[in-house]
């Protein structure tokens, strides 16, 4: 992957320098008072290449709609996002092999330094604290340290990605086990499984059908373009040439927020609600009232909505078509199923809400559940390590273009009125 990028990168660069001294001064959008009170929604004012978000499409990864890649490994779209296209088969075996050659040199004090923590942490903090506790490793660091040039930037960071992609599902896994309370807490990885199959076998689990499905949810968790939350802010952290480990950390601190990432562990939450609350299944009119009683008691319904999204999330698609073929019996699956007709035509009579359609954390819970991962506030937690792809990829990406320290103006209210007041 580094030799790819080592001829790719300072193409790239000089592409990206000469455009924009050629075009910098063009416009490409207007800026509102409604933008900067309204979390800057839609607003044009960053770059990422891995991936894009077209609202009525869904996500596209290096211009590839998403269905078709359903059926890849994570380390193939690892790739792709980085280098931009796919791997050949014998580049996929090298990657995979060097993964598991840095797993096996993780550093023992970070598992120290999470026994240190309370077990009933929210396991979002230990993966984060974990991953952060890792960046005395830091290659980026290092180099920055003995004077390295801006165009090698991306090197370390390349460097220091791989190692967290290696050591991060070991983590989770700990993270998870120690959480549960299942003893041993560590399960050695296996060499012969993948990435995905090993995470989930080093969490306990054995079931081939599993195994699939975490290949699956680590594909289409992997990246969202660059301005949600969590990618946003792992973006903003990296622009201050932090390393990556202080940046994946920090976005996944975002990735942590009930509105982003923690949206699969309340969804959930809310299933088995109705399932407890009318003894199984109800029917679509019990069910449209009990989301409307869920929006009047001041809530939102957890997994409906997008902050760019107009359609069914194409995720939330594939991974109902995977629990139609797999369970399709299970009346958790049955019951997100069920939801998918009644919650949009309840969300499209408020007039507010601009899309009513389910997002990727709509189905995933569901299908986890059935395999008998019940413990959901860990849910985000498996988001976290197919996310770290897409942060990871856009950041040897900004460092491989030279990106500069992120620093937009902030400006007071009193200043908002007066420019109001002239315009
Ligand atoms: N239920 C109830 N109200 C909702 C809603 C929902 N599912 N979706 C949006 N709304 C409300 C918003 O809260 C907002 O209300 P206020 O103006 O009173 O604050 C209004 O409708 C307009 O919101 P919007 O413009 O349609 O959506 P936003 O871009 O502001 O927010 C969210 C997008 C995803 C945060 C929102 O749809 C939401 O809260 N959904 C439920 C939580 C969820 O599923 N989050 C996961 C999103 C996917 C993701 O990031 N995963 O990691």
């Amino acid at each position: 992957l580094k030799e790819v990028l080592a001829q790719k990168i300072p193409v790239w660069r000089d592409e990206i320098k000469s455009f924009v001294k050629e075009h910098g001064d063009k416009k490409i959008g207007d800026l509102t008072i409604g933008h900067a009170y309204g979390g800057m929604r839609g607003l044009k004012a960053m770059v990422c290449d891995t991936s894009e978000v077209p609202p009525d499409k869904g996500l596209l990864i290096r211009n590839t709609p998403l269905k078709e890649l359903q059926h890849t490994q994570p380390e193939e779209i690892f790739w792709l996002l980085c280098a931009g296209e796919m791997p050949t088969d014998e580049q996929l075996a090298d990657l995979q092999a060097d993964l598991k050659a840095r797993a096996k040199k993780i550093p023992e004090y970070v598992f120290a330094v999470i026994d240190a923590m309370p077990k009933d942490s929210h396991p979002m903090c230990m993966l984060d604290t974990g991953i952060l506790a890792l960046e005395r490793e830091s290659e980026f660091r290092k180099g920055y340290d003995a004077g390295m040039k801006k165009d090698q930037y991306w090197e370390p960071t390349l460097e220091d990605s791989l190692n967290i992609l290696a050591w991060e599902p070991i983590i989770a896994a700990y993270v998870y086990r120690r959480h549960a309370g299942k003893e041993p807490f560590r399960i050695a990885p296996d060499d012969k499984l993948a990435w995905g199959p090993n995470y989930a076998h080093m969490m306990g689990f054995d079931d081939p059908k599993f195994y699939d499905l975490m290949r699956l949810y680590l594909v289409l968790h992997s990246d969202h373009e660059g301005g949600n939350v969590s990618a946003h802010t792992c973006h903003c952290i990296g622009s201050a040439l932090s390393d990556p480990y202080y940046a994946v950390s920090g976005g996944l601190n975002g990735l942590a927020g009930p509105l982003h990432g923690l949206a699969n562990q309340e969804c959930l939450g809310w299933l088995l609600q109705v399932l407890e609350q009318f003894k199984g299944v109800p029917s679509n009119e019990v069910l449209e009232k009990f989301a409307w009683d869920t929006l009047n008691s001041g809530k939102v319904v957890p997994g409906y909505g997008h902050a760019v999204l107009r359609i069914t999330d194409p995720r939330f698609d594939i991974f109902k078509e995977w629990g139609g073929k797999n369970i399709p019996e299970d009346p958790v699956y049955q019951l997100m199923a069920k939801t998918f007709d009644v919650v949009p035509e309840v969300l499209k009579q408020i007039k507010k809400i601009k899309d009513p359609w389910p997002n990727v954390d709509a189905a995933s819970g569901s299908l986890l559940y059935h395999f008998g991962l019940k413990e959901f506030p860990y849910y985000t937690v498996l988001f976290s390590v197919s996310r770290t792809m897409g942060m990871c990829s856009q950041l040897i990406m900004s460092r491989g273009w030279g990106e500069a320290i992120e620093r937009p103006k902030s400006v007071t209210t009193a200043w908002m009125k007066a420019q109001a007041a002239k315009a």
